[in-house]
């Protein structure tokens, strides 16, 4: 059962418009009523529960902030990044499907595609009619996107697209991908490619550990033919993708609080009704101790983050403020759920608390949308000037 409770140790609603909370409020029961009963089967199944599409969709978790014109629900950044923590105190994977999505799919089409593919795709990805993938990572590039060696060529009438991508969200049961890849003078574009085109295949990852919630594949272009019409635009070479990856890490930022706050909320409920030694093991120091520190994180991190949220919405946060906010709070969750699985003793390792699934998750996401250490050299290179990648 969901039995979260609201936290806000430094009153930071008071930051939010009516708008904002009703927005929370909205995906927050929905969350309860429709996600929370059946998250864990779907985990141990290690399936995405599609039928969640469609409210996904009605609480605006598909293209938050694409405008209203494209089919979008219109919002500000900051709504979005309350959206993403509530997906995400329920389950990363339930996040990442709605981060590539919006971030990973709409953006792209959004910011570098064609009036006319703007008006062909976007309202029904922001429906759910259609879902979307994102390919990047190569198996042999991954924290290197330069280096891909996916390429199409011209053909004339049409391009040839060859190359396979690994690790993607969303690949086994999407209707089109947003794929990197490069032209004949190794410029890297983006490119529109739909389910049914022939040489395209997306074969699922199995066997993961982490995010089982969330499908993984890989995306496959054996000789596709791609029409002209889908190659994105408005923008080309690495700086393209990167900037959609800007806009999913925001949201990882504001989502992986939501996932603190499930465990502090967890370890805080469980330490006042758990007796040990003859009293609630919440009166023990070293209980306290932990329980403090998460809430100290919590509140460091959401001032960090609404700030950055404000920043975005005004067009003025850098990428490496970006990257500080989802480094920072990745793994501040992540040590919060560890520091959350002790207090549920032996409890916590099962599937009655949510702890060990959102541990295992963030596991991913310390990866994905670039690692932790990546994200460390990005602000050294911001602070220093000196690139240390190679
Ligand atoms: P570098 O020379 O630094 O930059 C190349 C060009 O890109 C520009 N740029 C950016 N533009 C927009 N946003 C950013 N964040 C940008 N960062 C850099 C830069 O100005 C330059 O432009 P120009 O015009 O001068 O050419 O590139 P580099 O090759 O040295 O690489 C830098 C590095 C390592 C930081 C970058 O490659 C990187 O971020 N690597 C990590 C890869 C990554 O994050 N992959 C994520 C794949 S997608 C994913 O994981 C989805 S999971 C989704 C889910 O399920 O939720
Ligand atoms: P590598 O790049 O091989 O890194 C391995 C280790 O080496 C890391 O610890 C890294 O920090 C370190 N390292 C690498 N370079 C340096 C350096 N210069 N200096 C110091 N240390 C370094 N990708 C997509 O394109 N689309 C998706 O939808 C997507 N979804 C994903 C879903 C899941 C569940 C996962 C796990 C990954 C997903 N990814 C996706 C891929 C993800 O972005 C990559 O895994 C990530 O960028 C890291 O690449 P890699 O796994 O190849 O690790």
């Amino acid at each position: 059962m969901d039995r979260y409770e609201h936290h806000d140790y430094y009153l930071l609603d008071d930051l939010l418009t009516e708008e904002h909370k009703l927005i929370r409020d909205t995906a927050r029961a929905w969350l309860k009523k429709e996600v929370s009963p059946i998250i864990e089967e779907a985990y141990e199944k290690a399936e995405f529960p599609k039928q969640i599409i469609p409210g996904l969709a009605s609480i605006g978790a598909f293209g938050p902030y694409i405008p209203e014109k494209y089919g979008g629900p219109g919002l500000d950044q900051i709504s979005y990044g309350i959206i993403m923590q509530e997906l995400e105190r329920v389950d990363s994977g339930v996040r990442s499907t709605s981060s590539v999505q919006s971030s990973l799919v709409m953006y792209p089409i959004w910011k570098y595609g064609s009036e006319e593919q703007r008006m062909k795709f976007l309202p029904k990805l922001a429906s759910g009619e259609f879902m979307g993938s994102f390919g990047l990572t190569e198996p042999d590039h991954g924290s290197n996107p330069s280096g891909m060696t996916t390429n199409f060529k011209d053909m004339g009438d049409h391009y040839l697209l060859n190359g396979a991508k690994m690790w993607i969200s969303n690949s086994p049961f999407c209707d089109l991908a947003v794929v990197w890849a490069k032209d004949e003078s190794g410029r890297i574009h983006g490119l529109i490619v739909e389910r049914g085109m022939e040489g395209f295949t997306t074969p699922e990852t199995h066997g993961k550990w982490s995010l089982r919630a969330s499908a993984t594949g890989e995306l496959v272009f054996d000789n596709v033919k791609v029409p002209k019409e889908n190659l994105l635009p408005g923008k080309s070479g690495l700086g393209a993708p990167l900037g959609c990856l800007d806009s999913a890490r925001y949201g990882i930022a504001w989502g992986t609080i939501g996932t603190a706050l499930d465990c502090y909320d967890s370890a805080l409920r469980y330490s006042k009704e758990r007796i040990q030694f003859g009293k609630p093991i919440a009166g023990f120091q070293l209980i306290q101790k932990k329980l403090a520190e998460m809430i100290t994180e919590i509140t460091k991190a959401q001032m960090l983050t609404w700030r950055l949220g404000v920043l975005r919405e005004e067009g003025r946060a850098t990428s490496a403020q970006i990257s500080m906010a989802k480094r920072n709070n990745v793994d501040m969750a992540l040590k919060i759920a560890r520091e959350a699985r002790q207090i549920h003793g032996a409890m916590g390792i099962t599937n009655e608390y949510s702890i060990m699934r959102h541990m295992m998750n963030l596991e991913s996401v310390i990866t994905y949308e670039g690692t932790h250490d990546i994200h460390l050299l990005i602000t050294g290179k911001d602070i220093t000037g000196i690139a240390a990648f190679e």
